[in-house]
């Protein structure tokens, strides 16, 4: 089997930056989530259902990461909340110094959550930590039940997995139990939460869920 590693090296400078934004979404107070998928799992569309039932109590930006574009920072703003675009080029994930360098120019200071879009990539976002407090991915039914195994990374490293696309779950020819199975067998711990931001079917279960760690969070920083 070929591993590849990226080096070492780039992945301590990396920590020490994320550290350092760690800090700063600290003393701001700010709440910040890493959301990664493979592309067009559903990330800006679970952002989207996410905000339109949270905006009323909490105030939220938002950086989106993509190659190329403002595509989904324009998806973001038309709903009134502010979004910051990193276009990557040809980069395949953020880095903390991408997100550090953005925070000299997107105050937070006074914001409840950041919601952090990763660039669409089911291997890379998963190595780069960029300081967040919660990391959650996307998986979209139509993937595949095979995709926690194949790429297992970001699968092990996030709190929550978000099966999108439920609704077409009678055309993808799998099982949520075997998608659900496979996600467990990579992280036992994973929280998991069958959605679909075309129906809604789910969501409010995982605003539910999220609302609680918001709660808890605020608790740890006032202990
Ligand atoms: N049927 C169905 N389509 C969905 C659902 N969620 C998202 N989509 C569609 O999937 C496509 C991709 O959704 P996005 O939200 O743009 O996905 P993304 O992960 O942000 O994509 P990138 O940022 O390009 O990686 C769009 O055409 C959405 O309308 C869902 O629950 N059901
Ligand atoms: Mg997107």
């Amino acid at each position: 089997m070929h591993k590849i590693d990226v080096g070492a090296n780039v992945l301590q400078v990396n920590e020490k930056i994320a550290l350092e934004n760690k800090e700063l979404f600290k003393k701001w107070g700010v709440f910040t989530v890493n959301l990664m998928s493979a592309p067009g799992a559903g990330k800006t569309s679970v952002l989207e259902e996410t905000i339109k039932r949270l905006k009323d109590n909490f105030s939220i930006a938002v950086i989106e990461g993509d190659l190329q574009t403002t595509v989904d920072s324009d998806r973001i703003k038309a709903l009134g909340i502010p979004a910051y675009q990193i276009t990557t080029g040809n980069v395949c994930h953020l880095d903390a110094r991408m997100v550090h360098n953005a925070l000299h120019e997107f105050k937070l200071d006074g914001f409840d959550i950041l919601f952090i879009e990763n660039v669409g990539n089911l291997v890379c976002p998963a190595e780069f930590y960029l300081g967040e407090d919660l990391r959650v991915m996307v998986y979209s039914v139509v993937e595949g039940a095979e995709k926690p195994k194949k790429y297992p990374l970001m699968f092990h490293e996030v709190e929550v997995v978000l099966l999108n696309k439920i609704d077409l779950l009678p055309y993808a020819g799998v099982e949520l139990k075997d998608l659900e199975k496979n996600v467990l067998e990579v992280n036992p711990r994973a929280k998991i939460f069958p959605i679909s931001c075309k129906t809604g079917e789910g969501i409010d279960d995982w605003i539910s869920w999220f609302r609680n760690r918001i709660q808890k969070f605020r608790e740890n920083v006032k202990s």
